[in-house]
């Protein structure tokens, strides 16, 4: 190690983030791919497992697999007392006033779709307007057209700006006692923009409507508080947050998630059932039919504990600078053009080349052991709007380094030469 890289070490340490010690608790981004040490950008997608939640799952899987809620015995008891510790976990990181608000869900697709599906049509009339805007991913788009169909309500699209940034004007314009249901993303997985949520639903109560967010790419950037952003509901998916697939959550305001209907029927969802009535069991289990994801849930906790004990300061102050630095250095390349330069961003960088289709661009970077997600990210309003097919996205994690930029950098220049 030379002696600038020592002093940044030493620099990196002292304010409490040491990037190697972190990049040692994940075993998955420490593997070759096509012979060249893997270098993992894919993290919007979904982010690498630290070994803690390996060894939560795994433990679980190995010593006290049961179902929850349900037995007498130790082993149900110790699979209750794991599921529930982590509900408490996900509460402590939303900041949500109590356990009975968090509703575990596959996800933040399943999320949107709870709401959409029981909440929506109970506060919905013909003519009544469900605004989005237009940097949504599909699942905060397709559940409420889903419900339009039922209700003859609306989804009244509010444009965005060229950086990727909300028209705020536009928006407030869009804004108006029609819109019943204001459903936006805190974080854009296609551009990285930040949205001012707070300030957002604000604005939205102030005409009646209910605000949902989407925090599928806000919780493994931010820290998140529900009742200083006062939403109805919040939604985010534990695989983006280090945590396992197949597990998520909803957090939803108690006095509506009383007041809503049951969403699924069957078993833990209800408290009597005869072939004459079923009633139906408290919060938070009354959205949670049938044997859930007892392992994904105990990962998620697992992960939300690693996140805890990690210097958030450090941690945002590490990927600005790793999103500033690879702004930079794509910048310097011929052809290029950022996807999504709105002032508050999270690290994630898409861009596209006049010359090389992204899909090519995400293969070479393949073959040289760089995982990218190239495409439309499942947001295709916006790839319209920018007026190209696919976009080439590097998602970066707290655990990627100045290094990884310096490997993205290596594969698009050899991409640029073997197309030119
Ligand atoms: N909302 C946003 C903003 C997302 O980025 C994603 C997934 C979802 C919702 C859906 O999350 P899921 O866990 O239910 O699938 N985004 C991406 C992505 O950017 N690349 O792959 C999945």
């Amino acid at each position: 190690m030379g002696a600038i890289e020592l002093m940044a070490d030493a620099l990196q340490q002292e304010r409490g983030f040491d990037v190697e010690a972190i990049r040692a608790d994940f075993p998955g981004l420490h593997q070759t791919v096509h012979g060249y040490p893997l270098v993992y950008l894919d993290n919007a997608a979904s982010a690498q497992c630290p070994q803690v939640v390996i060894d939560a799952v795994s433990a679980h899987r190995a010593h006290d697999h049961s179902n929850v809620h349900r037995g007498v015995h130790e082993l149900s008891e110790r699979s209750t007392k794991a599921y529930e510790g982590a509900r408490d976990a996900l509460r402590r990181f939303l900041n949500a006033g109590h356990r009975e608000e968090i509703v575990y869900t596959r996800g933040t697709t399943e999320s949107l779709n709870l709401v959409a599906a029981a909440f929506a049509p109970t506060v919905l009339e013909p003519g009544d307007e469900i605004l989005v805007s237009g940097m949504e991913h599909h699942s905060n788009i397709v559940p409420w057209q889903l419900v339009s169909e039922r209700t003859g309500a609306r989804v009244v699209a509010a444009p965005i700006t060229a950086a990727g940034e909300l028209d705020l004007e536009a928006w407030r314009r869009a804004l108006n006692s029609r819109t019943k249901i204001v459903a936006i993303t805190h974080v854009s997985n296609a551009l990285g923009t930040i949205n001012p949520v707070a300030q957002l639903t604000r604005e939205a109560h102030a005409v009646g409507a209910y605000v949902v967010v989407d925090g599928a790419q806000a919780a493994p950037h931010l820290p998140i508080d529900v009742q200083a952003i006062d939403c109805d509901f919040y939604a985010l998916s534990g695989h983006k947050m280090f945590g396992p697939t197949g597990i998520g959550a909803l957090y939803g305001r108690q006095r509506l998630l009383e007041a809503m209907p049951p969403w699924q029927g069957g078993g833990e969802m209800i408290l009597t059932v005869s072939f004459e009535k079923s009633t139906y069991n408290a919060l938070p289990y009354k959205f949670e039919a049938g044997t859930p994801n007892i392992t994904g849930a105990i990962g998620l906790g697992a992960a939300i504990a690693y996140l805890e004990g990690l210097d958030q300061t450090a941690l945002q102050r590490h990927e600005a600078d790793l999103l500033e630095y690879a702004t930079a250095r794509v910048l310097e390349l011929e052809h290029v053009r950022i996807i999504g330069t709105a002032r508050h961003k999270a690290s994630v960088l898409s861009f596209v080349f006049d010359d090389i289709h992204a899909h090519d661009l995400g293969t070479i970077l393949d073959q040289h052991g760089v995982a990218i997600r190239t495409g439309h990210h499942c947001a295709m309003p916006i790839m319209e709007f920018f007026g190209v097919p696919a976009t080439a996205r590097a998602s970066f994690a707290f655990y990627n380094t100045r290094e990884d930029i310096d490997r993205l950098m290596s594969g698009l220049i050899k991409a640029r030469e073997l197309f030119t």
